[in-house]
Order: C-alpha cells, then sequence, then structure tokens
C-alpha cells in the first residue's frame, strides 16, 4: 500500500483491497434503502450534481435555510447508524478515543463535480476528516487555507483513503470531474465517497 504526504494530505493507495470495497458496498446497500440519497440545494438555491445522504448521530444537509449538521434525513427519520466496519477504520486510522458523528455519503453519478469548498460547519477542527473513495475514479483538487494560490491535483481511485488532519484540515478542496465507468464496483458506475467527521 503506497503512502503519500501532499500538503499534509495522508493519502493511502490502495487501502482497501477489493474483497473490503464490496463489503463496504453491502453495509452500505441498507443504509441507502432506509436514508435514500438527495440532491441538496445550496443556500443561494442552485441544486448540486452531487446526491448526498448520512449514517450516524447527525447527518449533513443543504438547503435554503443553509448549510449545517442535523439529527435527521430531510424527509423526517432519524440516520440509520454508521456500520461497524466503517467506525473500525475510524478507529485504527483516526482515533479510538471518539467516535465520529457522522458519516456523509456522496454520489457522484456521470457529469457530477464538487467545487472548491473548505470544511468548516463542524464545532472543532482538531479532529481529523477521515474519507474512503468507492467506484469510479475521481480528479481531488487541494488547494490552500485561502481561496488564492496554486492548487495540486490527484487521482483517487477506489479503495483509496485520505486522512485531512491538522493544518489540512482546513484546505480548500473539490472534486473535479470523474471517469464514469472507469469501475466496475457499482453496478450502474458513479462513484462513492464517505467521509466520517465529529460535527459536534
Ligand atoms: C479536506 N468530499 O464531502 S473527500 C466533502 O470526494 C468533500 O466527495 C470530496 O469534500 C469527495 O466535503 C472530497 C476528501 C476530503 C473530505 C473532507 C475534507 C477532503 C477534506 C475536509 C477537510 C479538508
Ligand atoms: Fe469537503
Amino acid at each position: 500500500m503506497a503512502r503519500l504526504l501532499l500538503r499534509g494530505f495522508d493519502i493511502r493507495k490502495g487501502y482497501l483491497d477489493g474483497a473490503a470495497q464490496t463489503q463496504l458496498i453491502d453495509v452500505l446497500r441498507p443504509i441507502l434503502k432506509s436514508a435514500p440519497l438527495f440532491h441538496p440545494t445550496t443556500p443561494s438555491g442552485k441544486q448540486m450534481s452531487v446526491r448526498m445522504t448520512s449514517a450516524g448521530g447527525l447527518g449533513w444537509v443543504s438547503d435554503k435555510a443553509g448549510y449545517r449538521y442535523q439529527d435527521t434525513h430531510p424527509k423526517g427519520a432519524a440516520w440509520p447508524a454508521i456500520p461497524d466496519v466503517i467506525l473500525q477504520m475510524w478507529k485504527d486510522l483516526c482515533s479510538p478515543d471518539r467516535d465520529p458523528d457522522c458519516c456523509l455519503i456522496n454520489y457522484y453519478g456521470e457529469g457530477a463535480r464538487m467545487g472548491l469548498h473548505q470544511d468548516k460547519d463542524e464545532a472543532d477542527f482538531s479532529w481529523p476528516v477521515l474519507s474512503v473513495s468507492l467506484g469510479d475514479d475521481a480528479l481531488f483538487r487541494i488547494g490552500n487555507t485561502t481561496r488564492s494560490g496554486k492548487t495540486e491535483s490527484i487521482w483517487l481511485n477506489s479503495g483509496d483513503v485520505v486522512i485531512m488532519g491538522g493544518p489540512a484540515r482546513l484546505a480548500y478542496h473539490g472534486i473535479d470531474r470523474i471517469r464514469f465507468g472507469s469501475s466496475r464496483l457499482l453496478p450502474k458506475g458513479g462513484r462513492i465517497n464517505l467521509t466520517l467527521r465529529v460535527a459536534t
């Protein structure tokens, strides 16, 4: 397993083998059934191209009222629990001391992208964020703690894991594009990214 340190981003290429990736898709299936993916809208009213849902005590939502964590899906039900295999990855890679509040599940279909942004809706930036890539390849862009300056890009492949801690935690980042159909992990194609976060 290759480990890359890029601007404080700790990138583990191929952390999950094929069987582990399939196992994650299997544990996500019932979660997506009880908490269906939805298209968030930004506070300005634009629909995001990425579809999202969450597991855990809190999920991330966005609508005309703003960006926030809340304890229910937009349709009203409590979020499903974060599966143990996913919590175990957090314990191994981030911290055995506290579980994450939120496992945000992003789904990228053909043409979906995520613009350069900071993650600032969490209460304590001293906790890292753990990202797991599943399915199609994605071009991940890493910037600085301000919107300006040079950026660097790296392809994330299925099974790659990224840990954002320390100064990297507040770096601008985004997904420019995916290579739709590059992986056969998801029967209908696309990419799933899981991010584990301590929100409160
Ligand atoms: C750097 N997701 O959900 S994961 C997001 O692939 C998000 O879906 C992207 O950006 C995706 O907010 C990128 C990598 C990532 C996630 C969270 C971060 C990088 C981060 C938080 C702080 C700094
Ligand atoms: Fe982000």
